[in-house]
Order: structure tokens, then sequence, then C-alpha cells
């Protein structure tokens, strides 16, 4: 079985859902014994765009380590992204030797960020990714692959998606997208906005005019554009606008609602 290397292409979402887990904490096992605080997004894939009824998926992916959410999510043919903890060598590979599919890294804030991630996370020839039988390719046991047929798969598999979230990072988008092993950008609305000056302020002007240019930049090298969205409503508008993926919620928000939901309707009945 070597389910981990099929996709290729925006195929790469190898299912029409992907699961993240954000990881905050020191290392991926600490973060996770906070789940509940920052833990899981829906992603939600082109293909997949009726997501309602599904949001049940995200819960069953609770557990301790980041290995086992991976392989959860593989057991549902869901694809793992992780975002990473910061931008160090150990953290890029400790998420992808376990077999994250992909990473959104946060806080970028020049092209040179950038470079040093693809570095770490891509085999050669696009980087220097340090290469052990692991994990993610079965302990060199998963298929019949030659090293650099392994180098040039995972190379293909895994997705790098530079946040962007500050103003330098926007200023520099169209560079950002069009290094080769970025596959796409991940805007941070909360963040981006602090860093333009318009604290959560998504419909100023100013903001609607950056996620335009980040869109365009995207679209003209071939990338994907993804987004945060917090509420049904707006996910279903990024759509509207274009967006490839949206990642939906937060775990502890997802739940604290649907508990306030059904509490309001238990409340109507008696
Ligand atoms: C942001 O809005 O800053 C994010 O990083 C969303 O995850
Ligand atoms: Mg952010």
């Amino acid at each position: 079985m070597d389910i981990r290397f099929q996709a290729g292409g925006p195929s790469k979402w190898k299912a029409d859902a992907v699961i993240s887990f954000v990881f905050e904490g020191e290392d991926a096992e600490q973060a996770c014994s906070v789940l509940m605080q920052n833990a899981l997004w829906l992603g939600i894939a082109p293909a997949w765009r009726d997501f309602r009824g599904k949001s049940g998926e995200m819960t069953m992916f609770y557990g301790p380590k980041a290995m086992e959410l991976i392989r959860a999510a593989e057991l549902s043919n869901l694809t793992p992204l992780c975002r990473v903890r910061d931008l160090s060598r150990s953290a890029v590979l400790k998420l992808l030797d376990v077999g994250a599919r992909g990473l959104i890294v946060p806080n970028i804030h020049s092209v040179e960020e950038v470079q040093q991630i693809i570095d770490y996370a891509k085999f050669a020839p696009i980087g220097q990714r340090g290469f052990c039988p692991t994990r993610k390719d079965g302990w060199g046991f998963d298929t019949e692959r030659t090293t650099a047929e392994t180098m040039a798969v995972m190379n293909e598999a895994t997705l790098l998606l530079p946040q962007c979230e500050t103003a330098e990072a926007l200023e520099h988008i169209e560079e950002i997208v069009a290094l080769e092993g970025v596959d796409g950008v991940f805007i941070g609305p909360f963040d981006l906005s602090i860093s333009m000056g318009i604290p959560g302020q998504f419909n100023h002007p100013d903001f609607v005019a950056a996620l335009a240019n980040v869109q365009k930049a995207c679209r003209d090298a071939g990338k994907f554009c993804m987004i945060f969205a917090g509420a049904p409503a707006a996910v279903a508008e990024r759509f509207q606008q274009g967006y490839d993926s949206v990642a939906y919620g937060l775990d502890a928000s997802v739940l604290i609602a649907a508990f306030k939901a059904n509490l309001a309707d238990i409340r109507s009945k008696i």
C-alpha cells in the first residue's frame, strides 16, 4: 500500500478534504497536549464544495502526538497539513519525516525566509532537504523506488504553503510565489490585517485590495491561494471569490458553536 504517494499537480490534494494540524507549542507533542486551544482546521479543497454535515470529521482526530494525528488523517483519506512552530530546520524535518503531506509556514517576512524553508522542505535539486528512511517512505520499504525516485516523488507530493500575513510578505508576494518549491500561499487574515494596521477589518478597502493582489499573484504563477475563515458564510464567500481552498474554523470554536446551538434548541423545546 502506497497511498501517500498518489497525488500530483493540483491533485496534490489527495482527497477532497484536508485536515490541518496547527502546532504552536515547543514541539508537536507538547502542542497536541493543549488541543482545544488552536488545534484543528478543516480545510476544504475545490472539489468538495458541499461540506455541510462533514464537519464531524474534525473531531475524531484528537490525539497525543503529531504522528498519531497524521496517521488518523491518512486512514480517513485526508491530507494532513501541519503548521510549523518556527522556521527552523528541525521544526520542518520533524513534521515531514513523520508524514505531514504539507507545511503551512507562518509569519514570513522575506523572500529569503521562504527560500530557506524550501531548502529544508524539498529535496535536491529544488532544495537541500536531508534524507533518511523515515515514516514518510515506510522506513524505506514502501516501494521499490530508488532514493532519487523517492526524493522526486516526495518533492511533488509535499505541499509548501508560506503564509501571507505580514505587510512585508504582501509587498514581496510576486517574488514569493515565483519560487520553485512554493506550491501556494495561505493567507492569515488576522495577522495580515494587524500587520497592515487595520486589525480584523476584513472589509477595509486596503485589505480587500491586498487579498486581490495575493490572489492575482498566485493565479499568475499557477499556485494555490488559500485563506482562513471562521464562519460557514465566510467560507462560502471566499469560495465565491475564487480561493482554491478555505481553512474553516478552529476545533474549539466549532465545538462551542455547536453546543450553543444545541443548547438553544433544547431550551426552545422546554
Ligand atoms: C491568521 O489569520 O493570522 C491566521 O494565521 C489564520 O490561521
Ligand atoms: Mg496568523
